[in-house]
């Protein structure tokens, strides 16, 4: 056992809470060592992690990750938020009595990180001063030091974070083990994985995995979950909402777009947006938030937002010159990212994956796929696998992204101007539709529906309803969360606009997406806007107000004519056989209030009134 006190000392780490926690957990795990992290550590652990072989170099200053290939995304059904609270049980939440959860954490914890280190990791999910900084104080303590590399990327990590904190005692308490992971059992009947938040008791507690959301916990499990929590507690929102600012140069006035898109449906994307080049440099997006954003209402009685991390855990996939060229600017040589599970070339130190390149490098020498195989010796078995896993990442800091925001660690945070909800949907669902009513707003949230994606075990392709885009990381009753939102966006006095959109809607004969997505998604945007200020007026629909052509910035745009007709239409009759479903959805949630019953049997009526 570690004398945890001199470490402790050695690193200045003084709150007694804090200290108290390390002691506890390095008895209960134990660690053979503790080591106390601050950012500046970072060089040092790389040169570690390359020379034991758990990072391998990419380019000049970049690195490259494996995960176990049983790890290598979130499990839903292995998350759990547990409370002492039986009327915490969402429909979502996966709740359980925190008696019993608890001593099965500390069970499976018990000896787990024998002959390892645990690191200590003080962060801060907030910009530094922000008005909910007290909510955002945390440590992690986990025995992997990839895992250790990511959290300083991803979070504020300093020992001042704890140090400094007025109530020593009010900070996230989160422990991870990684466990024996070609022995967990994961996705069968005896799965050994459990990821916990005990949301009353601010405790996080994630065994089996050292991928993504499951490990990284400043991030989902805190950033999103406990913060979820704690917002409903205290008066703010914690969404899984990216947050852009657009500034217009011939007027000067900025915008700020926030909004919901399920895992891996365009958040990063949209965030990291370049107008597209037949519209000039008129309009200019910033980036404040690509996944989490917590929001509150502003002493001038606005709601402002701010987003908690410190960088980007992004998709690789299909991200190229093209798509997003800020995300390649982002993780450039001298970045420090962290590529997971991407192919590697362990001649070139290159690294590539699905849609980086229209066809994979021609010269296979080098290349070895995600899960460890040369690529050249791939049997005929393999030769349709993908060189990378479809949830393979880069980790970069928000300081690298070129379009992030001046003021994006301005801890007062910005005004919101607009909230809009997309997903995956292939049909039914138009380009933008517009709504200026909360409640409607609100209901139209919590009816989002969309296709599940590989950020989740075994759900890709799925068609769900998923709230908000946070069903993953809902951590109290949906109907309860649905009063929330209402009481906090009713105590604005200046009302952001909801709008729903979707990139996703597809040609039902031959699949092809009818909008060509991504920068190009700055026109339904740039239209919300111009609706928002009465410059131009759309078509009212039984679903909110949608654009007539003449009214969106077409300019340079290539798309099929019928195919934009279509993205600009209501299918009525589809429209309603989706409200059978959604009351069927809306039925499942205790407590849901009677405002969005409300705005549910208005849209209804309108539809049964509207011409098919
Ligand atoms: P999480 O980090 O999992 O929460 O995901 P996210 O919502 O930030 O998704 P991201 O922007 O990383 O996009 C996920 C995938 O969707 C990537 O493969 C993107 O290339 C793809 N994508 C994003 N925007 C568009 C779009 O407008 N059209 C199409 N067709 N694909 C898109
Ligand atoms: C998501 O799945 O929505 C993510 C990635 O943002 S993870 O951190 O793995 O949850
Ligand atoms: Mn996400």
């Amino acid at each position: 056992m570690p004398d945890v006190d001199v470490v402790l000392d050695q690193a200045g780490l003084t709150n007694e809470s804090v200290r108290e926690f390390v002691r506890r957990w390095a008895g209960i795990t134990g660690a053979e060592r503790v080591e106390v992290v601050n950012t500046s550590d970072d060089a040092r652990l790389a040169q570690e992690a390359l020379d034991a072989g758990e990072l391998l170099p990419v380019g000049d200053g970049c690195y490259y990750s494996r995960s176990y290939f049983k790890d290598t995304a979130r499990s839903e059904e292995r998350t759990i938020v547990a409370t002492s609270d039986p009327s915490d049980k969402g429909v979502y939440n996966n709740w359980r009595p925190s008696s019993e959860m608890k001593p099965m954490l500390e069970e499976r914890m018990r000896g787990a990180s024998a002959g390892k280190t645990m690191y200590v990791i003080p962060y801060l999910m907030a910009p530094p001063g922000s008005p909910l900084e007290k909510f955002a104080a945390g440590v992690e303590l986990t025995d992997s030091r990839t895992v250790v590399m990511h959290m300083i990327r991803m979070a504020r990590v300093n020992v001042s974070y704890v140090n400094d904190l007025a109530d020593q005692d009010s900070f996230v308490r989160a422990v991870h083990v990684t466990g024996d992971l070609p022995n967990l059992g994961q996705g069968t009947p005896d799965d050994q994985r459990y990821f916990v938040t005990v949301a009353d008791e601010r405790t996080i507690l994630h065994f089996g995995s050292s991928y993504g959301g499951n490990a990284l916990l400043g991030k989902i499990a805190h950033g999103l979950r406990q913060g979820c929590y704690d917002g409903w507690k205290n008066g703010f929102l914690v969404e899984q909402f990216m947050l852009l600012g657009i500034t217009d140069r011939e007027t000067g006035r900025k915008y700020n777009v926030c909004g919901g898109f399920p895992s891996a449906s365009g958040k990063t994307n949209l965030a990291m947006t370049l107008a597209p080049d037949a519209l000039g440099d008129r309009y200019v997006v910033e980036f404040y938030g690509d996944d989490i954003a917590w929001l509150w209402v502003g002493d001038d009685g606005r709601i402002y937002g701010m987003n908690p991390e410190n960088g980007v855990f992004g998709v690789a996939k299909d991200t190229n010159e093209k798509t997003n060229p800020t995300a390649l600017d982002s993780i450039r040589d001298g970045s420090g990212t962290i590529f997971t599970n991407v192919a590697y070339n362990d001649k070139t130190h290159e690294v590539w994956w699905e849609g980086r390149t229209k066809t994979p490098p021609a010269d296979l020498d080098g290349w070895i796929d995600w899960k460890g195989n040369r690529i050249a010796e791939r049997g005929p078995d393999q030769a349709s696998d993908p060189w990378a896993h479809p949830n393979s990442r880069f980790t970069t800091n928000l300081a690298n992204v070129p379009n992030v925001a001046k003021d994006y660690e301005d801890p007062q945070g910005v005004p919101i101007d607009a909230i809009i909800f997309g997903g995956r949907t292939s049909d039914r669902e138009p380009l933008v539709r517009a709504i200026t009513d909360v409640p409607e707003g609100v209901y139209d949230g919590l009816t989002l529906g969309a296709e599940a994606t590989f950020a989740a075990d075994g759900l890709d392709g799925q068609l769900r309803y998923d709230p908000m885009s946070m069903r993953p990381f809902m951590s109290y009753p949906e109907g309860d969360y649905a009063q929330h939102w209402l009481d906090i966006i009713g105590a604005a006095t200046t009302k952001p606009i909801f709008a729903h959109v979707n990139w996703f809607q597809r040609d039902p004969e031959d699949g092809h997406f009818l909008w060509p997505g991504y920068r190009d998604n700055l026109r339904a945007l740039l239209w919300l806007v111009a609706l928002n200020e009465g410059q131009v007026k759309g078509r009212e629909t039984p679903v909110g107000v949608v654009p007539v052509k003449e009214e969106l910035k077409l300019e340079g745009l290539e798309i099929v004519p019928e195919d934009l007709d279509t993205l600009l239409s209501i299918d009525v009759d589809r429209w309603r056989q989706e409200l059978d479903n959604r009351e069927v959805h809306l039925k499942q949630f205790d407590r849901l209030p009677e405002a969005i019953w409300v705005a549910h049997r208005r849209v209804a009526e309108a539809l049964e009134a509207a011409d098919s």
